[in-house]
């Protein structure tokens, strides 16, 4: 194994994690990031911080042991920290009902006496809402929250995956209930933009899209001197000496 190696600064930005901005980024492991959403707020329960940890995984994390060693830790230990399982219906091609015959993945939550909640995730509003109860709970010392926030995910798991596991009408129907098209019809039915305003976003969005790509089709593939680089130590570690 070669020598640990030293982030390098400025690259923060082009990472999934920002240390700077408390993104603690995604993980291979399923299920390997409620354990670690546990441990960020132990660590800001024992420094005294009121800061809440959001953690996110799938339907197809929460079968996996670590939920259930962490949600009786973070009970016992009342951590703040709100657990959000997406439940978009499969994990990579299996559906929940293949492979649990607790289909309400909140009430997995009971066992614990932790509170637990079902959100409608194509309902903007009601995501707000529940997570804006789960982070008050969490601040005031009132412990962790399960979420599980049902909706869907219009693609396959990857680009591998051609979603044969489900018909065309499933699909469909969700796409009637699109969270975005329906933020849209909100904002305009009050007035809250105009068309001019949306359009104009769009495009910004879009270029800040285009950018990112243009950028990674034009970098160069890395050096396999790389291969360690972000690993293993991260630059404000006291013990790196060199
Ligand atoms: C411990 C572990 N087992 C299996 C895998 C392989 N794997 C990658 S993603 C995935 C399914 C995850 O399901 P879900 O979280 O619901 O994600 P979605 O398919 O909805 O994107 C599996 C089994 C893995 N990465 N880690
Ligand atoms: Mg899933």
């Amino acid at each position: 194994m070669g020598k640990p190696q030293v982030a390098q600064k400025g690259k923060e930005e082009a990472c999934t994690s920002s240390l700077k901005k408390n993104v603690f980024g995604g993980h291979g492991i399923v299920g390997g990031q409620i354990g670690l959403g546990a441990g960020i707020a132990f660590a800001d329960k024992y420094s005294d911080s009121d800061r809440v940890t959001i953690c996110f995984f799938g339907d197809g994390a929460a079968r996996q042991g670590i939920l259930h060693e962490t949600f009786n830790m973070a009970m016992l230990w009342q951590l703040p920290v709100v657990f959000i399982c997406e439940n978009n219906h499969y994990a990579m091609g299996t559906s929940v009902e293949r492979t649990s015959n607790v289909l309400d993945i909140y009430k997995f939550a009971d066992a614990y006496d932790m509170p637990g909640d079902s959100v409608d995730g194509m309902k903007p509003e009601s995501v707000h809402h529940a997570i804006s109860r789960a982070v008050n709970r969490a601040r005031s010392g009132g412990g962790p929250t399960l979420l599980e926030i049902k909706t869907y995910r219009y693609k396959g798991h990857s680009m591998s995956d051609p979603a044969k596991y489900r018909t065309k009408e499933e699909l469909e129907e969700y796409k009637e209930k699109d969270p975005i098209e329906y933020v849209l019809k909100v904002i305009k039915a009050n007035n809250m933009a105009t068309d001019e305003e949306i359009l104009a976003m769009n495009d910004k969005i879009k270029a800040t899209v285009e950018d990112a790509v243009e950028f990674a089709e034009k970098s160069p593939y890395p050096d396999v001197s790389e291969v360690y680089k972000d690993i293993y130590v991260q630059e404000d570690y006291p013990f790196i000496t060199d």
